[in-house]
């Protein structure tokens, strides 16, 4: 994609002039006077976050900068799919883990990006296609969202799947052509793998209604009425000179479809408006009640992947621009909403979804259920082994697979055999439970598993 002819294009369609008109108040305003954007925000129970780079985390001026004003961070490019799975089934997490583990420190609630992104595939991945890679990614999403599950507030699970233009539909891409089910599998794999996080959906050139986003909107309708799991959509908002006049009655249609939505990416282009733009997208996040927090995409200006633009709310000095006031106003000048500001879910969620109350453990040996994730041509398997009221030193979990299904990749356990009667064994990590004890594997197959049924084995 190009970004900056796709910018160029929605600069210029945008409406001028409308800014004020779209920007009615529709909750009640109760003024205050935050003196940092976090603060601010938190008053208002919205975050506000910025993009970083982790390598910028040793620079004094910027981590200062950072600290002081933000409670919500994203990492620019250190989880996504090139960083985090340099070599297939090779995950790598530094990055990551570095951000979580200051945003941690620091009162700050992290948004994951991206789980699944056309751009920055590694190079193994770009050369894949059909059930293989449907493999590969749905495997991407399960491993990396279990790394951080509890750790997340928010994760962009699928990123710039639409089309620009006038088409409202998908963009062509080697994840697209794995299925047009490729996006729901994504969101179905992320749930299971992480369920307190928030799942998004994410896009550009979405700053009204026009074509793509409404292609966006009827997706998200139809996966509400399909109960895919979706929770939050994400406007990146990487804007020009001009802002569409229905910015904000685009963010309350997505709202109104029962999801959250975010402010994900946002930078504006220098010029006489970039105050007063920056001032009406908060405006219109607080105007929407279910806009829960705004997020730009960097620090000061010389941070910005958009060179010249100078299109943050700090100059390179880390000093705050006109945008900055205009920002802090809005937020403080904007109503509430009724709920806490968003923090990162426990860091050691309950394993048991809530809908799974803890069955008495067996009297003795072991027992497993699995919970299935499928879509069109493949499945994952999350498989829950509780020991008996003797414990286990190891176990052994079997299925039979109906004709068709084949494992491909197993996690947390070994498995023997692909077809047929497949069984998993312990790792050395997991064999050993006392009574009552919960460990987890999982497994990834093509075919259908619908229907499979575990037995367990104690030694
Ligand atoms: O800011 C990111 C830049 O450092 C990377 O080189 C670039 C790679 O494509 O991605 C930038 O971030 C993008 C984000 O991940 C998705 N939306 C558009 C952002 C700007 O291109």
């Amino acid at each position: 994609m190009n970004h900056r002819r796709a910018l160029r294009a929605a600069v210029t369609v945008a409406v001028t002039g409308a800014l004020a008109a779209a920007m009615t108040m529709t909750l009640t305003s109760t003024a205050s006077a935050g003196t940092t954007l976090r603060a601010s925000a938190a008053e208002k129970g919205r975050y506000f976050g910025a993009a970083v780079a982790t390598g910028k985390l040793s620079t004094s001026a910027y981590v200062t900068v950072l600290n002081r004003e933000f409670n919500s961070v994203v990492a620019e490019n250190e989880m996504k799919w090139d960083a985090t799975e340099p070599q297939q089934g090779q995950f790598r997490y530094t990055g990551g883990d570095r951000l979580v583990s200051h945003a941690q420190a620091n009162g700050m609630s992290v948004r994951g990006h991206a789980l699944l992104w056309h751009q920055q595939e590694p190079g193994w991945a770009q050369s894949m296609s059909g059930s293989a890679l449907r493999s590969a990614m749905i495997n991407h999403v399960t491993q990396v969202a279990t790394h951080f599950r509890g750790k997340i507030y928010a994760w962009d699970v699928v990123n710039e799947a639409f089309a620009d233009g006038g088409s409202g539909g998908r963009r062509d891409s080697n994840l697209q052509r794995t299925g047009n089910d490729w996006i729901e599998a994504a969101f179905r794999a992320a749930r299971a793998a992480d369920p307190g996080a928030k799942l998004c959906y994410n896009d550009y050139n979405t700053d009204g209604v026009n074509a793509k986003s409404t292609g966006i909107y009827n997706m998200v309708r139809d996966f509400k009425s399909r109960g895919v799991p979706i929770d939050c959509v994400g406007f990146q908002s990487h804007l020009g000179t001009s802002l569409a006049g229905d910015y904000q009655a685009n963010l309350q249609r997505f709202a109104d479809l029962g999801v959250d939505v975010q402010i994900t990416e946002l930078d504006v282009m220098t010029g006489g408006n970039q105050a007063t733009i920056y001032g009406a997208v908060t405006r219109a996040c607080m105007n929407v009640s279910r806009c829960t927090g705004i997020t730009v995409w960097g620090v000061r200006d010389c941070d910005s992947w958009r060179g010249s633009d100078n299109a943050l709310l700090f100059d390179c000095n880390g000093n705050k621009k006109a945008a900055y006031t205009n920002v802090l106003n809005a937020l403080n000048a904007g109503p509430s909403i009724p709920t806490d500001p968003p923090t990162n879910p426990p860091t050691d969620p309950p394993t048991d979804p809530p809908t799974d109350p803890p069955t008495d453990p067996p009297a003795v040996g072991c027992s497993a259920s699995v919970s299935l994730n499928s879509w069109t041509g493949g499945f994952v398997a999350t498989v829950k082994v509780t020991a008996g009221s003797a414990g286990t030193s190891g176990w052994n979990v079997g299925f039979t697979l109906p004709s068709g299904a084949s494992v491909t990749n197993t996690w947390s356990a070994t498995a023997s055999g692909s077809t047929g009667t497949v069984r998993f064994a312990n790792v050395n990590y997991n064999g050993r439970l006392g009574a009552g004890q919960v460990t987890e594997f999982g497994f990834q197959g093509t075919g259908s598993a619908s229907g499979v049924t575990p037995t367990c084995t104690a030694s």
